[in-house]
Formats: C-alpha cells, sequence, structure tokens
C-alpha cells in the first residue's frame, strides 16, 4: 500500500476561547506518542514544530464580540501558509490543536489547492456563528462560518480568498449544541447536520455512511476537522466546552476507520485538547488512537 508521508504541524493557539490550557494540546497530543504511533504504522512522519501564538496576557483583547480578532487573524494566515506548503510537497497536513478558532487557517491552507473541497465537522457544536450572533464573543465558535464565508471580512479573507468550502459540501457529526443564530444559518444554507439525534436514530455505522457519500461525490478532496468534544465528555474529558450525551469512544473509533477505509481524507486536524482539564492526558491518548485509525491501523 502507498502510504503518504505525514507531517504534523501544533498549533498552541488558546485565543479563540474563555479558558486557558488548550495551547498545550498539541503538546499533549505529541507526548501520547503520535510519531512513533504513526511510524508503527509504516508512514514516514515529520514534525514542523509550532506556529509562533501570543500569550493572551501579552496582547489587548481587542472588540468583545470578536474577543483577540487580530492575533487570531495573524496566526492563521502563518498557519495557512504552513498547511499550503505541506500539500505543495505532497504530503498529509495534520494540524494539533490549539482551539477551534485555527481551523479557519487550516482550511484556509488546503482549500486552494482542491476546486470542491468537502469538509467533515466532528463536534458537539456547529461552530456557525458570526461577530454579530456569538453569544460569548469566541472566535473559537465561529470557524465553520468564516470557511462558509460568513461573519467578520478579517476571518472570511484569511489566505486572500472566499469561501473556502460550500455549504453542500459539508457535513457535520454529532452536533448536539446551536445557539439560535447557528439553526438560522443552518437551514437557511440547508447544511447536512447528523446531530446526535441522527447518531441515536439511525447508528454511528450509517450516519458515516451516508457522510462520507456526500463529502465524496463531486469533491477533489476531503478535510476532517475533529474537536475532541465531539466525543461524550466521559470519554474525553480534557476539553473546554463539554457537552453531555456525546460520541462515545467506541463510534468514534468506527467512525475514523470509516473514513480510513474510504480513503477519502486528505488532511485533518484534531483541536480542542486542553491538558489542565483532562485526566491523565487521557484525552490526548484518545486522539491519538483516533488518528491511528484514521491512518489504517487495524486490530487484526
Ligand atoms: B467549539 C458557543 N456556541 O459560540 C459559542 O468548542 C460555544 O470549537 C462554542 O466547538 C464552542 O461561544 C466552540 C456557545
Ligand atoms: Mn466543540
Ligand atoms: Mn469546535
Ligand atoms: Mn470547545
Amino acid at each position: 500500500m502507498n502510504k503518504q508521508p505525514i507531517s504534523v504541524i501544533g498549533m498552541p493557539m488558546d485565543l479563540g476561547q474563555g479558558r486557558r490550557g488548550v495551547d498545550m494540546g498539541p503538546s499533549a497530543i505529541r507526548y501520547a506518542k503520535l510519531q512513533s504511533t504513526l511510524e508503527a504504522l509504516g508512514f514516514d512522519v515529520e514534525d514542523l514544530g509550532n506556529i509562533e501564538v501570543p500569550s493572551p496576557e501579552s496582547i489587548d483583547i481587542g472588540e468583545n464580540h470578536l474577543k483577540f480578532l487580530s492575533a487570531i487573524c495573524d496566526v492563521n494566515e502563518h498557519l495557512a501558509k504552513a498547511v499550503s506548503n505541506v500539500v505543495e510537497r505532497k504530503r498529509f497536513p495534520l494540524v494539533l490543536g490549539g482551539d477551534h478558532s485555527m481551523a479557519i487557517g487550516t482550511i484556509a491552507g488546503v482549500a486552494k489547492h482542491y476546486e470542491n473541497l468537502g469538509l467533515i465537522w466532528y463536534d458537539a457544536h456547529g461552530d456557525l456563528n458570526t461577530g454579530d450572533t456569538s453569544p460569548s464573543g469566541n472566535i473559537h465558535g465561529m470557524p465553520l462560518a468564516a470557511s462558509l464565508g460568513f461573519g467578520h471580512p478579517s476571518l472570511v479573507n484569511i489566505g486572500n480568498y472566499s469561501p473556502k468550502v460550500k455549504p453542500g459540501n459539508v457535513v457535520l457529526i454529532g452536533i448536539r449544541e446551536l445557539d439560535k443564530g447557528e439553526q438560522e444559518i443552518a437551514r437557511e444554507i440547508g447544511l447536512k447536520v447528523f446531530t446526535m439525534h441522527e447518531v441515536d436514530r439511525l447508528g454511528l455505522a450509517r450516519v458515516m455512511e451516508e457522510a462520507l457519500s456526500i463529502v465524496g461525490t463531486g469533491t477533489d478532496g476531503v478535510h476532517l476537522s475533529l474537536d475532541l468534544d465531539g466525543l461524550d465528555p466521559k470519554d474525553a474529558p480534557g476539553v473546554g466546552t463539554p457537552v453531555a450525551g456525546g460520541i462515545t469512544y467506541r463510534e468514534s473509533h468506527l467512525a475514523l476507520e470509516m473514513m480510513s477505509e474510504s480513503k477519502l481524507i486528505t488532511s485533518a486536524e484534531f483541536v480542542e485538547v486542553n491538558p489542565i482539564l483532562d485526566r491523565e492526558n487521557m484525552t490526548a491518548e484518545v486522539a491519538v488512537a483516533l488518528i491511528s485509525s484514521l491512518f489504517g491501523k487495524k486490530i487484526l
């Protein structure tokens, strides 16, 4: 089997949300033996280190409805360039977070290489807010909206183009909390949202079959943006915005195994790991286990 070489990029970012600690996510995932695990699966892995991110104490928070907007744009431009270079070198970009506002940069770096990028958003939340609809002003609740072309122009235009993805190429999985403005935009643009209702009713296997068929039709690449809070907090406690009633550890493995079998995924990010809120690095270890499944680890 031909194994595409992997390039790891860390994004130690916590400007997009209210609780400290998620900036340590990339270290925690590396500490959970990411590189040796992937090498044991037969991959050539290079670690490109971290994008430089200022600490919140050292900069101005700016306007309350778009906290740390200017720094977030700045570091996301850097991330987008780093990710784009990896794609140009025909390697697989694997980005570690960091709060989910980084997805704006990751996707900006990837999407310009594809005519029609598919996107899987695995999360408890829709991340479809704008500065006008957000109840918190935290930009980690806005990256999907920004990637679809909605929100503050400087978030929307990272990488100097917009939109990055079309609504028909996007699926959301595991959703169980949407703000009012997010519900409105999801309905308005006809987003395919597999909430926990669909997961319970159809089972995760069927949800994944449908989801992969949507992102695999008419697309030339698929990005996976996996927020660890998509999992149930019992299985992944080290996240800043836990929501009860999530996708289990086993179901998540199945989801990533099915993504692997589909051979559709061309880039991925694992985000929102917060070691301060975690128990003995459990959530980072879950991330590495899920990454192994994505890269084809089989039990037999
Ligand atoms: B996450 C909330 N919708 O906008 C908001 O963890 C939560 O990246 C956002 O999915 C959660 O503040 C963002 C209430
Ligand atoms: Mn989330
Ligand atoms: Mn998220
Ligand atoms: Mn979160």
